[in-house]
């Protein structure tokens, strides 16, 4: 069978939400793109993950003009609820910093972004088989695949993204001899449930009791995500409803709280894993998103730190096309890390402060509701909270890192430092 040859700008590897970030911002700067996605679009926004949205990643869906259901459907959350042995303990972002986040599940983020591109003109091709990367470090990289009615076909592009997620092919295309693997495995994981009943709290309750953690997160009026801390090689299987109810009432137990029930449409363990992938570039490929790392869910820091790669990829690529330099593409990955890093520790931090860690002494376990107390009781350590969890800019804030005169800086003039809108 003979091979087609597609010609593009970048060649995207994945159509989660970093590729479909990264394609639509490259669009707004007049860069074309090609994204190649392994699953078909029902099976993706079918997939339940993320549940929270930084104030940035609001506004970069705001920027791409895609934010009208999200603010229609979604819902801003001023703060969280920390429940320490039984007792609320709200963080008052509001108050704090001044921000906030939004509530809207990360399938609802992914059909507008895939909706978006179609309307857009944006070329995503689903359910593509055997993609393979290709000469990354000459100038003319490409990418192999089979399109979805079984044609063999190879996309020759400028550069490659991999965005492909924690279980993709393009980070294992820097060699090892050039690439550390910082990685970090948690001793439990998450029970994850869907439940078809109207919401037990107006915001989300991150519970660190001595039967666990447990987080009640919502979705929408009538269906609730929760989820406990469990045995990381523990199955679904395991657990019936009403193991599953006592566990989340016995971590949550407060005076005059109860959880509302109703039937468990979804149970799913999701194991706790740090990874970070140094450096996220080699040659002309750029990973972004969970490619180049993974932190576990208890931040809710995974795809913002999605949005923020491809708001600094998207900006550096501009650079290049727009004025022939690749200083911005050169200092990629060191500019995106120093984001990701801030997250990995607050991640790791929120994680380590929050669960029973198995096999932890007294000791362990009062330093740890000493440390919650202070958390909770100081303003100092809340407004590092409420400023971490409602996120950091997305792009370095130093004046000239964006430019304000292109339609890419036009378009993100919200995370734009005042002085260099005003410049
Ligand atoms: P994705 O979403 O995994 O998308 C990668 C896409 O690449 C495709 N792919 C390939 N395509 C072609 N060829 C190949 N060889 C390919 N290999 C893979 C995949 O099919 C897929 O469609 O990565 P991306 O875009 O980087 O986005 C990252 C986010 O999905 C992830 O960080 C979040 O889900 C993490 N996360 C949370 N993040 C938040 O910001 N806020 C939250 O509240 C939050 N809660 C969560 C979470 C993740 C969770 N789980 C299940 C891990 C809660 C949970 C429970
Ligand atoms: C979710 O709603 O799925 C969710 C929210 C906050 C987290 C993790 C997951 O920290």
């Amino acid at each position: 069978m003979t091979t087609t040859t597609v010609r593009t700008q970048v060649g995207i590897v994945g159509a989660g939400p970093a590729g479909l970030w990264l394609a639509h911002l490259l669009a707004v700067a007049g860069i074309d793109s090609v994204v190649l996605e392994r699953r078909s679009r029902v099976e993706i926004a079918a997939t339940h993950r993320a549940g929270i949205l930084e104030q940035g990643t609001v506004d970069l869906m705001a920027a791409l003009g895609l934010d009208a259901r999200m603010r229609a459907e979604g819902y801003a959350h001023h703060g969280i609820e920390l429940r320490v042995a039984g007792e609320a303990r709200r963080v008052d972002f509001a108050d704090l910093v001044g921000r906030a986040v939004q509530l809207y599940p990360q399938q609802e983020v992914f059909s507008d972004l895939a909706d978006g591109a179609a309307a857009r003109g944006l070329d995503v091709r689903f359910e593509v088989a055997d993609v393979a990367v290709h000469d990354l470090t000459s100038q003319a990289p490409s990418i192999t695949f089979t399109d979805a009615d079984g044609t063999p076909a190879r996309l020759v592009c400028d550069f490659v993204a991999g965005c492909d997620g924690s279980r993709g092919i393009a980070k294992w295309a820097i060699p090892e001899n050039v690439r550390t693997d910082h990685f970090r495995e948690y001793p439990f994981g998450w029970f994850g449930i869907l439940v078809e009943a109207p919401p037990s709290a107006p915001e989300l309750i991150y519970a660190a009791s001595d039967h666990g953690f447990a987080l009640i997160s919502q979705r929408t009026a009538t269906t609730q995500r929760m989820y406990f801390q469990c045995d990381p090689t523990d199955r679904p299987d395991n657990w019936d409803d009403a193991r599953i109810w006592d566990q989340l009432e016995a971590c949550t137990a407060a005076p005059g709280f109860a959880l509302t029930r109703g039937p468990i449409v979804d149970k799913t363990v999701i194991p706790m894993r740090s990874y970070v992938c140094e450096p996220m570039q080699h040659g002309r490929l750029f990973l972004a998103g969970d490619a180049g790392h993974t932190v576990p869910p208890t931040g809710a820091k995974g795809m913002n730190l999605a949005a923020g790669d491809v708001a600094v990829l998207a900006r550096s690529l501009e650079r290049f096309y727009r004025d022939g330099q690749h200083d911005l593409l050169d200092a990629y990955s060191a500019t995106a890390l120093a984001r990701v890093w801030k997250a990995q520790h607050f991640s790791w931090w929120m994680t380590s402060m929050l669960h029973t860690h198995p096999g932890a002494s007294t000791f362990d376990r009062r330093r740890q509701l000493g440390e919650l107390d202070l958390v909770t009781t100081s303003r100092a350590g809340s407004t590092y909270l409420a400023e971490a969890y409602t996120g950091w800019p997305l792009i370095p804030t130093r004046p000239g890192f964006l430019d304000p005169d292109t339609a890419l800086g036009a378009a993100l003039a919200s995370q734009l430092p005042a002085e260099a809108v005003t410049a």
